[in-house]
């Protein structure tokens, strides 16, 4: 596997805060234009945490009144149970027996004051044994004992009683007990619909925001200058655009989406267990703690080591592609057990980081689970306990049992929003990295505006280097009139497509100056260099559009400006016995096209601009000799009546060109014409032995 092979995994580290309020600030910017709809998802996320809260509250409320309607028997002076009666509770709760007892509702001593409640409780007038209630006119059976009007049945000998018996004479529980779960089904779905809206709006809102991000982002790269590309990697750009905002987006479905929700689900679910019961309360709170610390723990060890497993799998990935790619080169060269060799490694690595995954999945998710259901399990105890003593009813503990469970997914949940943060923060710093990288190469404040040019080009003691402690030209000095050309020639490596670059302004000279019309570029406004400027790169470009849109670009050119450019250059030939002739769609980088066939098109592209300078590198490629031809005539036809500046490699350019610069190691070593330099017998004499001797 290469060095590079990937590097930019290596380099896209997520570790990090999970929460930077400069990086939430900004990142907020991109929100702003959608916060309607945010608030819409607050609102629904509202509604839904809220019927979360009602519905163990609703459960509680069904037992404690319909189904576990029970009464204790409370005997006491005449007077105190005056004074009780006169409290005149919620109907139904006390009844009166004789003058000196009273049946109190057991679910009714939760809702009194609880200073009241207590000494009820604690006075040894509240007899413990619970009572089913009938009215004596309905039910008189074996179990039981009538005392006033009522038919007094013990709690535990209600299944005594036959259903059909029973249904009847709790006629009025059994309609209080469907109205509540008719509310209960009621209020579920409308949190159906509220959960709906609620994802939908924010992940709409996070969707629109992250376009918007995106487009931001590919705008920015392409005003960047080229010591940006150089510096970055495609690979590196490409996992930018693509996989950091992604992470950003997983924050925005999966953290804001749910955050708020939960932490008010979380704070409300507490709140509601103290005040039914604080000591219960407290004691089934005691593993939260626990269980928090082993979420985060679980989370954090399987988000370290998902990561490694997507390493290792784009490693494993990478190596077939590569493989694949390359095996010509590997049966040639006899590598393949070696190739073996190396893949196995690699697919072990992969199959050992896997098996290590299921392991820290098979252990932890287990234990986190248990724990969860020990602090069920200790609600059941204590809260059985109080239940069987009285102190809590039994709608209560029901109620109590739901909260506890349904506190403990969003408290787990959370650790793993944490780590999504930190990836997202991560990702956002890299993101906004990019964003605030100013292009180098700037037009000034006072720029000339756009103008028409002559076609004058002249290099003053031109100096410059990719990076400043390599000069990779020096002292580079000429000119060229409007409408002559120049052909510079020289060894690979010599510095011949820099001078290009700079006349473009991909980069900006050291020191010296370049002059168009007299004009230094970087005075003229970048519009007047693009739109009076030409270039054919060395490699040429292809996007993946059609024969003509490839032509054309972004301008306005007709169907027939776009085929009198391409008849010029002799290449509407091939292109009409394409497919669908100027709409075919190309492959990517025009895979599908011979390079001389590319070349023809990228000359029909600079035609089609009519640009007064034209600036061409020519490929080195060996194309076929029809070919060749075809892209000599081309080449002769675009420089007619233009300022040319070409690199050249074949001697039928070169001779045609008013003057040649010899360059070698960045500086200008012969120059004159084709004759001359040949009787200079120095490098273009040998040049032109070694590379055109055989006649060609
Ligand atoms: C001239 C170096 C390169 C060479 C010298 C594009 C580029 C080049 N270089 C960098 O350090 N960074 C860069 O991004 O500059 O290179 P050139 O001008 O491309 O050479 P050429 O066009 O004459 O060569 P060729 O092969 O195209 O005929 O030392 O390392
Ligand atoms: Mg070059």
């Amino acid at each position: 596997m290469p060095p590079h092979g990937n590097s930019s995994f290596a380099d896209d580290s997520i570790e990090g805060k999970g929460y930077d309020a400069k990086l939430i600030k900004r990142l907020l910017h991109y929100v702003k234009p959608h916060r309607k709809l945010v608030f819409l998802a607050m609102f629904f996320m509202l509604i839904t945490s809220g019927v979360e809260l009602l519905l163990p509250y609703i459960t509680k409320q069904g037992i404690d009144k319909y189904l576990a309607r029970l009464y204790q028997v409370y005997t006491d002076t005449p007077a105190s149970c005056d004074s009780l009666m006169a409290m005149e509770p919620a109907e139904g709760d006390f009844i009166f027996l004789a003058s000196d007892s009273l049946l109190i509702r057991k679910a009714s001593l939760d809702t009194m004051d609880p200073a009241d409640a207590h000494l009820l409780a604690t006075g040894g007038h509240l007899a413990a044994e619970t009572f089913y209630l009938f009215p004596a006119d309905q039910y008189q059976g074996e179990t039981g004992r009538l005392q006033n009007d009522y038919w007094l049945v013990p709690e535990r000998d209600l299944g005594k009683i036959p259903v059909e018996k029973l249904m009847t004479i709790r006629a009025k529980d059994v309609s209080g007990i469907t109205r509540l779960a008719l509310i209960f089904l009621g209020l579920l779905v409308i949190s159906i619909f509220a959960g709906y809206g609620h994802v939908m709006t924010l992940v709409v809102a996070g969707q629109r925001s992250m376009f918007d991000v995106r487009t931001e982002l590919f705008n920015h790269i392409q005003t960047l200058s080229l010591n940006f590309f150089s510096k970055n990697p495609v690979g590196r750009l490409v996992t930018r655009v693509s996989n950091d905002v992604e992470a950003l987006n997983e924050m925005f479905s999966a953290v804001l989406v749910n955050l708020v929700k939960d932490v008010l689900l979380i704070a409300g679910t507490i709140t509601i267990l103290l005040i039914m019961d604080w000591k219960l309360a407290l004691i089934s709170l005691s593993v939260l703690p626990v269980f928090t610390l082993a979420s985060i723990l679980f989370r954090r060890k399987a988000r370290t080591i998902y990561r490694k497993v997507r390493k290792h799998l784009a490693e494993l990935n990478s190596s077939i592609a590569e493989d694949v790619s390359g095996v010509k080169v590997v049966q040639i060269f006899g590598q393949e057990k070696n190739r073996r060799g190396r893949y196995f490694e690699i697919n072990d690595n992969y199959y050992k980081i896997s098996m290590k995954q299921l392991y820290v999945f098979g252990v932890f998710r287990p234990i986190i689970n248990i724990i969860a259901q020990v602090g069920t399990a200790i609600v059941l105890i204590y809260g059985g306990l109080s239940t069987l003593s009285g102190a809590l009813t039994l709608g209560a503990l029901v109620a109590f049992i739901s909260y506890v469970r349904q506190m403990f997914k969003p408290i787990s949940d959370m650790s793993e929003k944490y780590n999504i943060m930190q990836s997202a923060m991560a990702s956002s710093e890299r993101i906004f990295g990019i964003l605030d990288t100013e292009p180098k190469i700037v037009q000034s404040s006072d720029a000339i505006p756009p103008q028409k040019l002559r076609g004058e080009v002249a290099f003053q003691d031109v100096n410059f280097g990719y990076d400043p402690d390599t000069p990779v030209l020096r002292e580079i000095n000429f000119g060229i009139e409007p409408g002559k050309s120049i052909a510079l020639v020289g060894p690979t490596g010599a510095g011949k497509t820099s001078i290009i670059s700079l006349l473009t302004r991909f980069w900006d000279v050291d020191t010296g100056k370049i002059l168009l019309d007299g004009t230094d570029i970087r005075d003229h406004s970048v519009a007047t260099l693009r739109n009076n400027t030409s270039i054919v790169l060395q490699d040429a470009f292809i996007f993946s559009r059609s024969v003509a849109d490839n032509i054309r670009l972004s301008s306005d050119l007709t169907m027939e400006e776009i085929r009198s450019a391409s008849d010029m250059v002799q290449a509407t030939g091939f292109i009409d016995k394409l497919p669908n002739g100027f709409n075919t769609v190309m492959a990517e980088r025009g895979a599908t096209l011979s390079t001389g066939q590319k070349q023809l098109i990228c000359f029909a592209r600079a035609l089609a601009h009519d640009p007064r300078i034209l600036i061409l590198d020519e490929a080195t490629s060996n194309v076929d000799p029809t070919t060749e031809q075809l892209i000599q005539r081309a080449i002769e036809t675009l420089m007619k009546g233009r300022t040319s500046i070409i690199v050249a490699h074949r001697l039928s350019t070169i001779q045609k060109c008013d003057e040649i610069l010899v360059i070698d190691a960045g500086k200008i070593m012969e120059r004159g014409s084709h004759q001359e330099l040949l009787a200079r017998r120095g490098i273009y004499y040998n040049l032109y032995l070694l590379q055109w001797g055989n006649g060609k």
